[in-house]
């Protein structure tokens, strides 16, 4: 079955789009970016301990298949696919799930190490768990984000009996799509657009047909009046991929994909993981296409050269400059023995919030001690003056700069000189 869901693909028509079929030249990002991007990519999958599944996606999806770094990262995805899997979150499963398809590899019998494991029945026993909770109080045991994921991957791989997914989640997205980040919103309604052509029921097609017309049209409002972007420049490659598979639900409008294609160009990513989100939708690609990649002869064809990606300058050169002062806040009134400490450091031009967060520690360690968590992108502060963040009570540190929260994290967030970070004790 997979075989054949496997080798019915046309490389560059995409499944899950209308009759149109290829995408225009000016939706694809130039030859350049995109060796810049797989050069980033390669590195990452070299370089990092723990193997990440979006990575590896992107690269299958770009057509990078060939190249060392994507064989080595698909083996050490799949040695962890069967040491690790029951114990990951549902998007997690559902990101290797979508990476091993895109790289010709059958999830539902993943080998390694003389071991196997089903990826799809654990990700259907993890997604019957997020749905539960979604029906009992509104939210899903992890995210929202994750949730979609999880609905795209079964309904890819063509595990029957999701539809009660795709519903759950138009319902959540026409009931709260204000509320809902571009990205929560580009990964739920992706999964409506494989969901609507795989049922028959006309009063679910309305729902689904109803709900992605209403988030598509929001996306292409805001590109109209963000200038290209649609959320902010790490939401916008997620919303292409929604606006690349959805065309049929907001014709006759009309897209201009080149204005997000140039916003991002322009952007030039560095963080790996921000790269391996939008290099997808830059070359005409969407998640929901990754069973339908061609798998029989290597996608030689679109394999650029292999090249080093342009040393990002912030990374090489330690600034040897002035100072510059920041100063820190820290505010809790949610939980707990209530506490807002100020704290005012200096830290060299050029420097990360997370030096601030290590300055201001080092001057004042009863108040502003901290700790991060690796994650994919980057350090996570779980934790500060002793007050830690929990996925059971929805709770976690917020960053501000003044009124304005960060779209960025502690480890890639350049304060400049005189600026007010908070970090706030906040409810997602
Ligand atoms: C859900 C979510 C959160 C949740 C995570 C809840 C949880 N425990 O599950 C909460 C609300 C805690 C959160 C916080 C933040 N987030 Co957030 N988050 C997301 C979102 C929408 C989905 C992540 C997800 O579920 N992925 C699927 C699962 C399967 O993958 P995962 O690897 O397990 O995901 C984990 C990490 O992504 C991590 N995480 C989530 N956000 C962030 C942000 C940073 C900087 C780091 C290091 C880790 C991290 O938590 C996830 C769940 O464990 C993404 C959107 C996106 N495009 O990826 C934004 C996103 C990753 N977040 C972002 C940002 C900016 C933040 C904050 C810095 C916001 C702020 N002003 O404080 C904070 C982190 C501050 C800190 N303490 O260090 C940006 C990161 C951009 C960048 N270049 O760094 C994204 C891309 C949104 C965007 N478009 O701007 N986030
Ligand atoms: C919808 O699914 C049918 C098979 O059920 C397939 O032939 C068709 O190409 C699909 N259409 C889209 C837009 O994916
Ligand atoms: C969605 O519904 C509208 C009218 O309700 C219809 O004209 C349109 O063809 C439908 N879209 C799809 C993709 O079926
Ligand atoms: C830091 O903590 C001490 C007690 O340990 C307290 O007296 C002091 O006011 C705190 N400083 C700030 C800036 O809140
Ligand atoms: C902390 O510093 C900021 C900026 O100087 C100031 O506006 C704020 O009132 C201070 N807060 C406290 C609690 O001292
Ligand atoms: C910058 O600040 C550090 C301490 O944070 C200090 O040791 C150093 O002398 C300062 N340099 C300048 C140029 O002010």
């Amino acid at each position: 079955m997979l075989g054949v869901a496997l080798s019915i693909g046309v490389l560059l028509a995409l499944a899950g789009r209308g009759v149109a079929g290829t995408v225009p030249p000016d939706c694809i990002i130039n030859t350049q970016e995109r060796a810049r991007m797989l050069g980033i990519l390669r590195d990452s999958a070299t370089q990092s301990e723990l193997p990440n599944p979006s990575v590896l996606l992107a690269l299958s999806l770009a057509g990078d298949k060939s190249s060392d770094a994507q064989q080595l990262l698909l083996k050490q995805i799949k040695e962890t696919a069967v040491e690790q899997a029951k114990d990951m979150s549902s998007g997690q499963v559902a990101l290797y799930t979508l990476a091993l398809l895109s790289s010709c590899c059958d999830p539902r019998h993943v080998e390694a190490n003389g071991q196997s494991v089903d990826l799809v029945s654990i990700l259907q026993e993890k997604t019957d768990k997020e749905l539960a909770n979604m029906e009992l109080v509104g939210i899903p045991v992890s995210t929202l984000f994750s949730v979609g994921l999880d609905a795209q991957a079964l309904c890819v791989v063509g595990a029957g009996g999701y539809q009660n997914a795709a519903v759950i989640l138009a319902r959540k997205l026409l009931s709260s799509q204000e509320q809902l980040s571009v990205d929560n919103q580009a990964m739920m309604a992706l999964a409506l657009v494989c969901d609507y052509n795989r049922t028959e029921l006309q009063d679910v097609q309305n729902l689904l047909n109803t709900t992605l017309s209403e988030v598509a049209n929001g996306f292409l409002n805001k590109q109209s009046e963000e200038k290209g972007i649609i959320g902010n420049i790490y939401s916008t490659g997620l919303a292409m991929q929604l606006l690349l598979a959805a065309g049929d639900f907001y014709a006759p409008r009309v897209w201009d994909c080149t204005q997000p294609v140039a916003a991002i160009t322009k952007h030039h990513l560095q963080q790996p993981m921000a790269v391996a989100q939008a290099l997808p939708a830059l070359v005409g690609r969407t998640y929901l296409d990754s069973a339908s990649l061609r798998c029989s002869t290597e996608a030689s064809t679109t394999t650029s050269p292999q090249m080093d990606p342009t040393p990002s300058p912030e990374r090489t050169t330690r600034e040897v400059g002035p100072n510059i002062t920041v100063t820190y806040t820290i505010i809790n009134h949610l939980r707990g023995e209530k506490f807002n400490c100020n704290i005012t450091v200096d830290v060299p031009a050029g420097s990360v919030l997370l030096d601030v967060l290590k300055a201001a520690e080092k001057a004042d360690p009863t108040n502003f001690s901290f700790k991060t968590k690796t994650t994919f992108w980057g350090p996570m502060v779980v934790s500060i003056h002793g007050l830690a963040g929990s996925e059971a009570d929805r709770t976690y540190w917020q960053f501000f700069s003044g009124q304005e929260a960060l779209d960025e994290g502690v480890g890639t967030y350049k304060p400049h000189n005189g600026e007010h970070i908070q970090a706030v004790f906040s409810t997602y």
